[in-house]
């Protein structure tokens, strides 16, 4: 259940997209990635509540899915907004400035579909697609197990553009290098006011669609201000996958979170 919103865990409903292999006893592949040592055993039993359970075993797969990405040079970054906000569109237009450049790879989270996988590989970069069914947002181990079905190399952006929903994402860590927010100028400046969590946590936050602004009545000093009240640290930039405006800075951003990977290792044989 959904700490949430108490809509079906995404781990307990139907997968209706790509089949996610999840062999447990298979030691070769997933484990690379993530162990499962113990964690269908006693848990249950104990009075913990469920919640209390889902969190705290999506934060260890995250912080096993963290190791390995930090390990392998590989920035993850994850997107995160209501739905329409313009994620698989911004994803389309960087895609489209980075070419060849930096090598790029995917994760598509939506409850149903592969429209947004589809939209990434037809820009010729690798996605996989993870339906949520009932569930109303992406987890770690979802993550691990998608992740698992790439060719990631050190270097490697990996973005997972996570379900629309401005609640439940906010609290499953999946393992990422930073959080980005989208905030479309169609939604209202008191977004950040009423939905605090996910803006908390940003690390960067887009004001995105600016190329709307001359047709609303969106204010943009209440709308950062709104962001500055719960997230005093995050960037907040503002740009138009449309037109284009505003994109140099979020890949500006983007570079410096490359360079904070590091040093690079090889990947292991
Ligand atoms: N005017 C305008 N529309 C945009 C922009 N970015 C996305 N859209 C439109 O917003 C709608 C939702 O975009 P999409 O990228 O699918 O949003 P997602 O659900 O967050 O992935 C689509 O109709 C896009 O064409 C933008 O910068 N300006
Ligand atoms: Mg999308
Ligand atoms: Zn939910
Ligand atoms: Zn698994």
């Amino acid at each position: 259940m959904c700490v949430e919103c108490g809509c079906g865990s995404p781990g307990d409903g139907k997968r209706a997209g790509v089949a996610l292999p999840h062999h447990h006893h298979d030691e070769e592949g997933h484990s690379a990635f993530h162990g499962h040592t113990g964690e269908a055993g006693g848990v249950s039993r104990r009075r913990v509540s469920v919640e209390q359970d889902i969190l705290a075993k999506n934060n260890r797969l995250a912080r096993e899915n963290r190791e390995f990405f930090r390990a392998h040079g590989i920035l993850v970054l994850n997107l995160l907004s209501s739905p329409g906000s313009g994620k698989t569109t911004l994803l389309e237009r960087t895609i489209g400035i980075l070419g060849d450049s930096v090598p790029l790879a995917v994760i598509e989270g939506d409850q149903e579909t592969s429209r947004d996988a589809d939209r990434i590989r037809r820009m010729g970069v690798p996605a996989v697609q993870i339906n949520t069914g009932a569930g109303c947002h992406l987890d770690a181990h979802q993550v691990a197990h998608a992740a698992g079905e790439l060719d990631l190399l050190p270097g490697m952006i990996l973005v997972i553009e996570n379900v629309g929903n401005l609640v439940c994402p906010a609290l499953f860590d999946l393992g990422e290098s930073a959080r980005v927010v989208l905030f479309s100028v169609t939604e209202g400046e008191d977004k950040p006011l009423k939905y605090p969590r996910i803006f908390r946590e940003a690390d960067l936050t887009l004001l995105t669609k600016s190329d709307l602004l001359p047709h609303l009545d969106f204010d943009c000093a209440r709308a950062q201000n709104a962001i500055r009240s719960v997230n005093p640290r995050g960037e907040i930039r503002a740009l138009s996958a449309r037109t284009g405006e505003g994109m140099e800075g979020w890949l500006t951003w983007l570079a410096a979170r490359r360079e904070e990977v590091g040093t690079l290792p090889d990947f292991p044989a």
